[in-house]
């Protein structure tokens, strides 16, 4: 078997994951635990925590899925249950795929990425062109195969945000490619400096790494910061001055909590504003189905869009997605649903705006309570939520309780999480598996669970965390 199979890791369904599961057949077999339910806040995974789909969204796919539905003899049945513009939608989805079960284009349905270009020309108030979008089976695999382009031999290096989203390290671990850590600054709400760009860049360099890409997760996960605009030039003038690819994340674009102090700009946006010197800038930016208010991760729906990329490449980049023939196409249809929503006059918006918001206010009450529960635990802090769907509070665990962890095998994060889930059935994931500052420790929560478990939710932490501190207290 492949070794650097072996040598890759995914905490987000590692060790902690496995044990909760298992925790859940134990429970549904009748045994006892002193919780009644295990709460999966390992992953940002919302419709697993009830939160309900998008309903015009479920009756466009519904519908697409079953076209029978579309027929004439079934149009009393259908407009029953159908609004008027699901079933106009679905008509025309069908009209340019034909059927779910037929192979698509290998870049995406060609109508679909004219959608995607125009949301994001909307969005960013500068053209796209349909031709630079790849649509994907989620962020994931665009992120996968990007990487797999850049990496040339083992001895490239691809700069990653600590604390990171473990795709990347897992990725590069299996492509054997060398990953350089920048780290972001938790004292100034997880944000970053050229200086330690600069810094991360010129070590690799003296390792003999060459440098080619530059990762940034914006909003952040498992950090949740939002980047000011400044920070976003400075990110853009140091790939400018290396000459290194920039892959901006930004599958957290909608999941934003204060909009106002800190709204949500792409890279593609700051990069074109800052004019025709940076024209030549390599940038691939991702999206996907699975977060904001949509929450569709199950469909397996994103794309990414190339930048200052040469003809030559795109063609690569062609050819290797044709070689996987195509993303799945309800991922691909969801992915038209995220990008052209109900408008305002259309039959179906007041649903898709109370349901969107009613999604994402409660959002933001979550965040903010469980940001105040980890504040007032003893010897913990905790960076407020900009966006994303995370918490990752800092933790000093006492002398007892790191020795005990070491008697354990465990890291110390690794060790607190475990007793966490074991006497509470909360499942989160240990700060080691995104990478943190050596010698501090931290995990990452969800907060997802559902609104009316919530305030059990955050007692049943607290009260955790004043007997496991009892316990192990110097
Ligand atoms: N990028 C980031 C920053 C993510 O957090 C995730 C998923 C992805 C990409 C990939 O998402 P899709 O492939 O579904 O589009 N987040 C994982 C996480 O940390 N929890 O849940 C999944």
């Amino acid at each position: 078997m492949n070794p650097k199979i072996r040598k890759a890791e995914y905490a987000v369904r590692g060790e902690l994951a496995i044990r909760s599961e298992k925790l859940k057949v134990d429970l549904a077999n009748g045994a006892s635990h002193p919780f009644e339910r295990v709460v999966g806040c390992n992953i940002g995974n919302p419709q697993a925590l009830e939160q309900k789909p998008i309903t015009f969204f479920r009756q466009v796919a519904s519908l697409v899925e079953y076209p029978d539905l579309l027929k004439d003899e079934n149009a009393e049945l259908t407009s029953k249950l159908y609004a008027s513009d699901a079933i106009a939608r679905a008509k025309l989805l069908l009209k340019h795929i034909g059927s779910v079960g037929a192979y698509s284009h290998s870049q995406g349905i060609p109508q679909i990425r004219e959608n995607v270009a125009r949301f994001i020309s909307e969005r960013d108030g500068y053209p796209a062109d349909p031709s630079m979008i790849f649509l994907t089976q989620g962020a994931s695999a665009g992120v996968q195969l990007t990487l797999q382009m850049i990496v040339e031999h083992s001895n490239v290096g691809i700069m990653i945000p600590i604390p990171q989203y473990p795709l990347y390290t897992a990725t590069l671990a299996v492509l054997d490619a060398q990953p350089v850590p920048y780290y972001l600054d938790e004292s100034k709400g997880w944000g970053l400096t050229t200086e330690e760009l600069q810094r991360a860049y010129d070590e690799a360099a003296q390792d003999g790494i060459e440098t080619r890409a530059l990762v940034i997760i914006n909003p952040g996960n498992p950090t949740g910061q939002c980047l000011s605009d400044e920070n976003m030039c400075e990110i853009i003038r140091f790939c400018q001055k290396n000459k290194v690819i920039l892959l901006a994340d930004e599958v957290y674009q909608t999941n934003i909590y204060e909009p106002e102090q800190r709204p949500f700009h792409s890279f593609k946006k700051i990069l074109k504003s800052m004019g025709p010197e940076f024209e030549g800038l390599e940038l691939i930016s991702f999206h996907s189905v699975s977060k904001g208010m949509i929450g569709e991760c199950g469909r397996r729906g994103g794309y990414f869009e190339c930048e200052g990329l040469c003809p030559t490449v795109l063609e690569q980049i062609y050819k290797i997605s044709s070689i996987s023939l195509c993303p799945n196409v309800q991922g691909q249809i969801m992915v038209d649903l995220m990008v052209n929503p109900p408008k305002k006059g259309d039959p179906s918006y007041l649903q898709y705006k109370q349901e969107y918001d009613a999604i994402y206010f409660s959002l933001i009450k979550r965040a903010k309570k469980l940001e105040e529960t980890f504040n007032s635990l003893e010897g913990c802090t905790c960076n407020s939520a900009d966006g994303a769907m995370y918490l990752f509070p800092h933790i000093r665990l006492p002398k007892k309780a790191i020795a005990a962890a070491k008697e354990a095998g465990k890291f110390p994060d690794q060790f607190y999480c475990m007793a966490m889930l074991e006497a509470t059935g909360v499942c989160m994931v240990a700060g080691s598996g995104f990478g943190q500052v050596e010698g501090t420790a931290h995990f990452r929560s969800t907060f997802l669970p559902q609104p009316e478990f919530f305030d059990d939710f955050c007692t049943g932490i607290k009260d955790f965390h004043a007997s496991f501190m009892n316990k192990y207290r110097d």
